[in-house]
């Protein structure tokens, strides 16, 4: 299972995805969105931003996961991302944060996701879609990082 994560926080935020969503269908095979969940944004020095709109997408392809990489840099370029610095404000951002059992570390490129684990916004709209998804790395579970999570959180 490949698991794409979305993001917009300029713009008609809700559209930007629900676009995205639908091209992204386009070269994944029986490909399910979860809802889309207002967030705040998570991160050092964003806490001014506006709030984003977050989603989750799942499905399943033969392509290679750099493939699916620049695949989904095309559709942010497409809807006009902007990368003035790091972590900018921006239009549609997507992750590609699972490619099945797959590990990759190169300079541009990490899967998973390396900060997937730390984000409710993506743990959450991912547990709705497939609970029991194996992280390869931790051999846990959607529904074990997001519990981890959410004692980390409780302190
Ligand atoms: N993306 C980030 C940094 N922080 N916060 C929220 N709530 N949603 C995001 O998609 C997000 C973020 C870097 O891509
Ligand atoms: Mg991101
Ligand atoms: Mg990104």
């Amino acid at each position: 299972m490949v698991v794409v994560a979305f993001g917009s926080n300029v713009g008609d935020r809700r559209r930007e995805i629900v676009d995205a969503a639908s091209q992204v269908a386009g070269f994944l095979s029986a490909f399910r969105l979860s809802a889309i969940i207002e967030t705040a944004p998570v991160g050092a020095g964003l806490e001014n931003d506006p709030p984003f709109l977050n989603a989750v997408g799942v499905g399943e392809t033969r392509l290679a996961p750099r493939a699916i990489y620049e695949r989904l840099r095309a559709i942010e370029a497409a809807a006009g991302r902007m990368r003035p610095y790091r972590n900018a404000p921006r239009t549609l951002d997507l992750d590609l944060i699972l490619a099945g059992e797959v590990t990759i570390d190169e300079e541009d490129l990490q899967v998973p996701h390396p900060r997937f684990r730390d984000r409710r916004f993506v743990l959450e709209p991912l547990a709705e879609l497939a609970p029991d998804l194996r992280d390869p790395v931790t051999g846990l579970t959607i529904r074990e990082l997001l519990d981890r999570l959410s004692v980390a959180d409780s302190g």
